[in-house]
């Protein structure tokens, strides 16, 4: 069976997990990393050197790096529910996953300790104040992509939205003030009638 380790509240986690709901796959959660510790056993280490979650195993193949397991999750899907079929729209919505890896996770990153993980002493206000701005400005162009298609991944949900609407289940239910960006906000709404999203992304945020 599929083996999965990450704890619940990790946005990558929550990737991996998702789709795998999505995809209706069995597969055994290890909690590991934050309080659980775990990722700094040799044993653990031997599957990620990184030390970080997720990880997967699935029939002794082992893959970290949670876009890169989403992929392989819904490649592998017999029906590729998740994949855009054409070239040009599966490197679309690709490019969302990427992006929001590469550009947004970072100052989402910043927002979301100072907010939800760190006490109000420890807040680092300047940090916050950046993150808040630079969230904005990037969310602003998902939402000019979603004015024109109703997913990242075109007319339907697909991998192109599972990491974005992992960070946006946080974006939208932090104590924050958020630019009003209507197209986000009805592709959040969207995303928040899928019941594997429920199950997975829409936790307790810690
Ligand atoms: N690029 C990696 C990043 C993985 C990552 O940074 N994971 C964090 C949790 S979101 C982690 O393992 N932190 C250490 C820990 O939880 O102990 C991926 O997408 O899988």
């Amino acid at each position: 069976m599929l083996k999965i380790w990450g704890r619940t509240n990790s946005s990558n986690v929550k990737k991996v997990l998702w789709c795998a709901e999505e995809l209706g796959l069995d597969y055994e959660r290890i909690d590991a990393g934050g309080a659980f510790g775990v990722v700094n056993d040799p044993a653990y280490r031997a599957l990620n050197p990184n030390g970080l979650v997720p990880c997967i195993e699935d029939d002794g193949f082992v893959l970290w790096e949670s876009n890169a397991v989403v992929r392989y999750l819904a490649e592998g899907d017999p029906e590729r529910r998740l994949v855009p079929s054409s070239r040009q729209d599966k490197a679309s919505a690709e490019r969302w996953m990427d992006w929001t890896t590469s550009t947004i996770a970072g100052p989402f990153r910043d927002v979301f300790w100072n907010v939800v993980r760190r006490t109000a002493q420890d807040r680092v206000e300047t940090e916050l104040s950046r993150g808040l701005d630079s969230c904005g400005r990037l969310l602003a162009i998902a939402d000019k992509a979603l004015a024109g298609q109703a997913y990242l991944s075109g007319e339907k949900f697909g991998i192109g939205d599972i990491p974005l609407g992992c960070l946006a289940y946080g974006w939208f239910n932090m104590p924050i003030e958020r630019p009003d960006l209507p197209h986000l906000a009805a592709w959040y709404e969207r995303l928040t009638e899928r019941p594997a999203y429920r199950r997975a992304v829409m936790i307790p945020l810690t």
